[in-house]
């Protein structure tokens, strides 16, 4: 018997209802994935009890030497794997290693330039209630109407008006390539600092499917647990010569003790990036998305900026008279789990915007390809086209469940 579930049975029921959940529907929020099962018994080791305060050879605890074995190796692979001068590993979230890499380099007051995050950037690229927008002076830019693609003029307008210190690349909702190369010019051109997010694509970038923003970039900041599909957690990649700033305000800046189940955790997936065969999962994932993207075009969606580069397609379903929480809601009583999003200039609020966000890593790294997104695509094609017809949701969730036992999640019993 599991241990959980002798302890705590309320606890085991949920951990079982929320495997079951993965194993039998779709999971295709671009932002998740599946952690391998090694990477989950990291996560519940007995790393977990140690304090390590600090970082390796440097720490305000005795008893470190194994975890400073684990956190080095973390910080040896993620240099590796993205070609960078120095890696902080300990970071907890995204969230908090963008404010890590903020702490380092600006005061409260500066200026930054970043994308919107009603044109697909991120709460802590400057959005008026977190940290980011109370702290910083911010001017947005964001993507052309015409095409939906990144307005680099706006960019550049902005910093030439503005001059800030720093500017933010980097997307949560954005299905194209981004011109890490423009971004860098536009700031050597103004003097600013090159900040740029790569949580989405992080797998992407490790597995050569985007352009790195590592050789680009002051400082890139990222997730481990989206496209690079390791442990719920950040990390942050910077020149060298920032190292010890970062540092500094990662600890005592900002966190305590790290985490250090999940430091090893990190470890684990970039050793995994690093095999060869994850560059035939990034692959494999863009192929999946340009797959979902046809298939919808070809029904006659809508999809902002009018297809994919990577992970991701945003599609406007609004353009078909539904609103984004309506159409979640069909897709996920059919067992196909998205998440509604804003698209560029809608016109729709936040809570119940315009789009539907659909990712393809989770599904690629079950095992399905090209054959299966057609597959995938014209079922939720269904459902959008009648989100009341009990009928239709109930046999495409029939169907869905029958798909998603021919690929196993990586983690059936875990
Ligand atoms: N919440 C994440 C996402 O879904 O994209 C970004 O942090």
């Amino acid at each position: 018997m599991n241990p959980i579930e002798s302890v705590d049975p309320a606890i085991w029921d949920a951990i079982q209802h929320e495997r079951k959940r993965q194993q039998t529907g779709l999971e295709m929020i671009a932002s998740e994935n599946y952690a391998s099962s090694a990477i989950l018994a990291a996560q519940g080791s007995v790393l977990t009890n140690k304090y390590a305060e600090g970082y390796p050879g440097k720490r305000y605890y005795g008893g470190c030497e194994a975890v400073d074995d684990a956190e080095k190796l973390a910080i040896e692979r993620a240099m590796k794997l993205f070609g960078a001068e120095f890696a902080n590993v300990q970071p907890h979230s995204g969230a908090s290693a963008n404010m890590a890499i903020y702490f380092a380099s600006l005061q409260p007051g500066d200026t930054i330039v970043a994308m919107s995050l009603a044109h697909g950037g991120h709460l802590t690229h400057g959005m008026h209630l977190n940290f980011s927008g109370k702290l910083y002076k911010v001017h947005h830019y964001g993507v052309k109407e015409s095409d939906g693609l990144i307005d680099y003029d706006q960019v550049a307008a902005l910093c030439k008006e503005h001059k800030p210190k720093m500017v933010v690349a980097g997307a949560s909702a954005y299905s194209r390539i981004i011109d890490f190369a423009r971004f860098a010019e536009i700031c050597r051109d103004n003097g600013a600092l090159l900040f740029v997010d790569m949580a989405h694509i992080a797998g992407l970038v490790a597995g050569q499917q985007h352009p790195s923003p590592v050789p680009f970039a002051d400082f890139v900041g990222s997730t481990s647990h989206k496209t690079l599909r390791g442990p719920r957690a950040g990390f942050i990649l910077a020149k060298k010569e920032w190292g010890p700033k970062i540092n500094q305000a990662v600890f005592p800046g900002l966190q305590g003790g790290p985490l250090m189940h999940v430091v090893a955790a990190k470890a684990i997936a970039f050793k995994e990036a690093l095999d060869p065969s994850f560059a035939a999962y990034a692959a494999q994932t863009v192929a999946n998305a340009r797959t979902l993207a046809h298939e919808f075009l070809s029904a006659g969606h809508t999809l902002v900026s009018g297809g994919t580069d990577n992970h991701l397609i945003l599609v406007d379903v609004n353009a078909r008279g539904l609103a984004g929480r309506q159409a979640e809601r069909a897709l996920d009583a059919a067992g196909i789990t998205v998440n509604r999003n804003g698209i560029p200039f809608d016109k729709r609020p936040p809570l119940d915007p315009s789009g539907i966000r659909v990712g393809s890593p989770a599904l690629t790294t079950r095992g399905m390809k090209e054959t299966e997104m057609r597959q995938v695509a014209r079922w939720m094609v269904e459902v959008l086209a009648a989100p009341e017809d009990q009928a239709i949701i109930n046999r495409v969730r029939g169907a869905v469940a029958e798909l998603c036992m021919s690929f196993p999640t990586p983690h059936e019993h875990a």
